[in-house]
């Protein structure tokens, strides 16, 4: 689909090419023509799901120097880093529309671009280490199957992989907790309590309800989004109930019920108020979640401008060969 430069380009010619595409389901690819507002778009998604991870490492992060176990830390440890190799894949993604990384990282810290929700919240307990893995990860995993056929190539790619690597986190979570819930009383009332906690929040990860989500529609014509957030959300909450039963853990919601004629569970009221507030800066770590990201990124910056220096050393000697 590319333009040929042999003749004048035709703007309706290279749409029509660009919903072809589309329409056939076919991969948008970074040398493509595309629509302004498709390229913003994914440039505005990727780049807040690539600060979900960055972010995301730092409620499980905190844990690692308290892992009960060098098992225990050794797997937290893998899925902390992962976490950072899915923010880098992400970050590159969004290199291919044209974003630059350390730019992408100053709107995150000036509070111009989003990161989920979910990560303002505190980790109280190694449980909750547990619950992330089971009700975060698996939310991830329900809301990012569908974007490995976003119609994207370079963020559909990354999402294969990435996916992969979430399936491995969820389980961990679980096993976790089914260790946990197997233990003393005070270790199953922990995870009840990193239940009761964090179930809500995760909910709340899926974005706003459809009739309030300004950008579902079109996201989903461009083929971006595959389902829209309260169709994942119930995903989710069909998926979890029979876990939580396994378990042997109650979700805190005294609305929740299967109903027979659709087939789904039935769940109470989300909070959007809440929701709003922790989007808007104002949840229980926001400040301090971006403190440390800015903190990292000032203290590092000789490292980054070391390796630039050396780049350009290494670029002009094999010139001058
Ligand atoms: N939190 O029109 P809507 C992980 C924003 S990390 C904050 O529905 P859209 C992990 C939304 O951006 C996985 N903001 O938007 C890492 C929009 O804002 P603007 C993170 C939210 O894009 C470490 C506005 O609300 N996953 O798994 O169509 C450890 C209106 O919403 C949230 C992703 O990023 C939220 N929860 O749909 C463990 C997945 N929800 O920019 C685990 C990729 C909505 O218009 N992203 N907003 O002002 C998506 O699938 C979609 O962007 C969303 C939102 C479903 C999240």
């Amino acid at each position: 689909m590319t333009a040929t430069l042999d003749r004048p380009v035709d703007e309706d010619e290279l749409q029509a090419q660009f919903d072809a595409t589309i329409a056939a389901e076919h991969r948008i690819e970074p040398r493509d023509w595309m629509p302004e507002g498709y390229r913003k778009t994914l440039i505005r998604q990727i780049a807040q799901h690539a600060h979900s991870e960055i972010i995301g490492m730092q409620p499980e992060g905190d844990w690692l120097l308290a892992a009960p176990s060098l098992r225990r830390k050794a797997i937290l440890l893998a899925k902390v880093q992962d976490e950072a190799g899915h923010g880098m894949y992400l970050y590159s993604a969004a290199e291919t529309l044209g974003a630059d990384r350390a730019d992408l990282t100053d709107k995150l810290i000036e509070g111009k671009q989003k990161y989920s929700s979910i990560f303002n919240y505190r980790t109280l307990s190694y449980a909750d280490v547990g619950v992330i893995g089971w009700f975060v990860d698996g939310a991830a995993i329900c809301n990012q199957v569908p974007l490995c056929r976003s119609s994207y190539g370079p963020y559909a790619r990354a999402m294969i992989r990435i996916c992969k690597e979430e399936s491995f986190h969820q389980r961990q979570g679980y096993e976790l907790l089914m260790t946990m819930m197997r233990g003393t009383p005070e270790q199953r009332e922990m995870v009840q309590d990193a239940v009761d906690r964090w179930w809500w929040p995760s909910l709340m990860m899926f974005g706003p309800p459809d009739d309030d989500s300004p950008n579902s529609a079109q996201s989903m014509a461009w083929g971006i989004k595959r389902h829209s957030n309260d169709e994942l959300r119930q995903r989710y909450v069909d998926m979890s109930v029979p876990q939580a039963e396994v378990l042997g853990v109650t979700l805190p919601d005294p609305d929740l019920s299967y109903d027979p004629e659709t087939g789904h569970y039935r769940f109470g009221q989300i909070d959007w108020d809440e929701f709003k507030r922790v989007v808007g800066g104002d949840g229980p770590a926001n400040k301090e979640r971006i403190a440390r990201r800015r903190a990292a990124r000032d203290d590092n910056a000789w490292v980054t401008e070391a390796a630039m220096a050396y780049a350009a050393k290494h670029a002009a000697r094999t010139e001058a060969a």
